[in-house]
């Protein structure tokens, strides 16, 4: 058999006479860098004990990354909470019909947002929201336009699928002309946001109303063709069974190799708070890893696997470094509105960097901050902080 003096734990695993055969014979495929099938990834699932998921996961991410462990100085706008969807597991929306809970703000309002970051070393804002009908493209157009104007440099991430495939339906706008349209105004990438669960019989489930799988990969293939680097994600942990994630998984691995346009996969924990499913019980944190060794494992043509710790929660995100995950995002002040409400135990709403480089170094890692597209803008591993920096 293949074997690899840099990663002796992995040879040792897979040399144990009692382990099963099939879970040899992929762990040999990891180790000789082949793909793994569906019917592999839903065995690694059923059968992988922690303990050997986690081992080959940490050998792919080291052989990717080494240690190092990204993340970005960015902050939020969240427009409105107001949608016209009915997602189950949502419990951040507000409907539209009863709204007066609900927050909508101005294109002023937004820009006195950006405005607040100016002085500080922000490279990316995150626009992400509820779908409001009378938020339409021109209004999204003008608000990038007037954000790029302001702070040329700062780089626009924004608008899931799900918010994209309306603001194009109502405009009466293919994909194609619709992306292009955002782009020109200065929209540079899309996050990963609105793609739930992809296969029917779940997304009908929890998900009935919005856009379906395949006008979510349609609109990322439109962003790809234009340069635009995008995320995906996957909410784990709910009614969906295995196969369900590994068929999610598989159709995000086969766009990836047509346009190669994504960057980064992003396993969003589902948190059972004041939502519709409340009843549902949320994953363990043994489920939690295994779920990012396999997503490392199968997705192998995604470059970087995140862990969005103000979900996760910081003791689960930092366990993920040593299952595969390389991005923890960001250093943000006010984006736990979604979180904290459904549920996660992170209340606290902002790490500082110098507190999440110190979460990165104590899992042994290098914390390197990136800018959205992943350059490196600087290496804090041998940075020293002061109590009051880590403390604040
Ligand atoms: O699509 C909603 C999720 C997503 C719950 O691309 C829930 O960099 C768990 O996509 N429990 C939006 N999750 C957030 C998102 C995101 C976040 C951070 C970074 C990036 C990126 C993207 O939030 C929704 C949905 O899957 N969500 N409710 C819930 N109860
Ligand atoms: Fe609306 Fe998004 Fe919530 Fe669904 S998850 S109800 S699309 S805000």
């Amino acid at each position: 058999m293949t074997t690899t003096n840099d990663f002796p734990a992995v040879d040792t695993l897979l040399q144990d006479a009692r382990l099963d055969k099939e879970l040899k014979i992929i762990g040999e495929k990891v180790l000789a860098s082949e793909r793994l099938t569906p019917e592999d990834g839903l065995l690694l699932f059923e059968k992988g004990e922690l303990g050997l998921l986690g081992a080959l996961a940490n050998m792919v991410r080291v052989r990717k990354h080494g240690d190092k462990t990204f993340f970005n100085r960015n902050f939020h706008i969240e427009p409105t909470n107001v949608c016209v969807f009915t997602c189950k597991f949502c419990s951040y929306s507000r409907l539209y019909k009863n709204r007066e809970d609900g927050w909508e703000l101005s294109i002023e309002e937004m820009l006195d947002i950006v405005k607040k970051y100016d002085n500080q070393p922000v490279t990316e804002v995150h626009i992400v929201g509820g779908v409001h009908p009378k938020m339409n493209m021109d209004y999204f157009c003008e608000l990038i336009e007037k954000i790029k104007k302001h702070r040329p440099n700062l780089h626009l991430k924004g608008f899931t699928a799900v918010e994209l495939d309306y603001m194009f339906r109502k405009a009466k706008l293919t994909v194609e002309e619709g992306m292009r349209r955002l782009n020109q105004a200065g929209l540079q990438s899309l996050p990963g946001g609105g793609a739930e669960i992809f296969h029917p019989d779940i997304r009908a489930q929890i998900a009935h109303d919005k856009v379906d799988a395949d006008g979510w990969l349609a609109i990322h293939k439109a962003a790809h063709q234009l340069n635009m680097h995008t995320n995906a994600t996957m909410l784990y942990g709910h009614i969906e069974k295995y196969e369900h994630r590994i068929d999610h998984m598989e159709r995000l691995r086969s766009l990836q190799d047509e346009t190669h346009g994504f960057q980064t996969f992003i396993p969003l924990k589902f948190r059972n708070k004041d939502n519709e499913m409340s009843h549902v019980p949320e994953a363990s944190i043994i489920e939690d890893l295994k779920l990012y060794s396999v997503a490392r494992l199968y997705m192998d043509n995604f470059p970087h696997l995140k862990a969005y710790w103000p979900m996760l929660g910081r003791n689960t995100a930092q366990l993920t470094l040593s299952f595969g995950v390389n991005d923890l995002d960001g250093t943000i002040d006010d984006t736990t509105k979604i979180y904290s409400m459904a549920g996660s135990e992170e209340q606290t709403p902002a790490m500082n960097t110098a507190q999440l480089a110190m979460l990165i170094k104590q899992a042994g890692r290098r914390p390197v901050e990136r800018d959205t597209l992943y350059n490196e803008i600087r290496d804090y591993t041998d940075v020293e902080f002061t109590e009051e920096e880590l403390a604040s």
